[in-house]
C-alpha cells in the first residue's frame, strides 16, 4: 500500500514537472531591450515597457502605422506597393485599395509617400504566442 502511494506520489510530481512547458529564462534579446525574445510583444523593436494597449500580445511599438498593408499581410511592403501603384488616380471606396495615406476616396500622391515613408513597418514579430498571434511566425493580426 505505501509502495503504491510512494508511485503515485512520484508519478504526480513527474506529471507536474513536465506540465509547464513555456519559454524559460536565459534566452536571447535579439533588440536589446532587457527583455528576451520568448516574452518580448515586440521582438525586433526595442520597446522596455512592452506596452500593448489592446492586450493581443503584440505589443505597440510594432502594430503602429500599417494602414499601408493594404493585401492583409501584417506588413508594407513591395505588393502594397504595387496595388497602390495600379490603382494610382483612381477613386476607390475610402481607406481602401491604395487610398492609405488621407484615405480621402482617390489614390494618390500623399497615399505614396505615406506608403513610402511606412515601408516595411509590420505587426511583430512579437515572441509570445496568443489567440491574435500565428505561432509558426508570432505575427499578429492587426486590430
Ligand atoms: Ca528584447
Ligand atoms: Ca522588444
Ligand atoms: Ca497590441
Ligand atoms: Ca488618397
Amino acid at each position: 500500500m505505501k509502495v503504491r502511494l510512494l508511485a503515485m506520489a512520484f508519478g504526480f510530481f513527474l506529471v507536474a514537472g513536465t506540465a509547464y512547458a513555456g519559454p524559460v529564462p536565459g534566452g536571447p534579446d535579439t533588440d536589446g531591450d532587457t527583455v528576451e525574445n520568448a516574452f518580448d510583444n515586440c521582438r525586433d523593436t526595442p520597446n522596455a515597457p512592452q506596452t500593448d494597449t489592446d492586450h493581443n500580445g503584440c505589443g505597440d511599438s510594432c502594430t503602429t502605422n500599417i494602414q499601408c498593408d493594404i493585401n492583409g499581410d501584417t506588413s508594407v511592403g513591395t505588393a502594397d506597393f504595387n496595388i497602390l501603384r495600379m490603382q494610382f488616380g483612381n477613386s476607390v471606396p475610402a481607406g481602401t485599395l491604395g487610398d492609405c495615406g488621407d484615405q480621402n476616396g482617390v489614390v494618390a500622391t500623399p497615399d505614396f509617400n505615406f506608403l513610402r515613408m511606412t515601408f516595411g513597418n509590420s505587426t511583430g514579430p512579437s515572441g509570445i504566442t496568443t489567440a491574435q498571434c500565428t505561432p509558426s511566425s508570432c505575427r499578429c493580426t492587426p486590430q
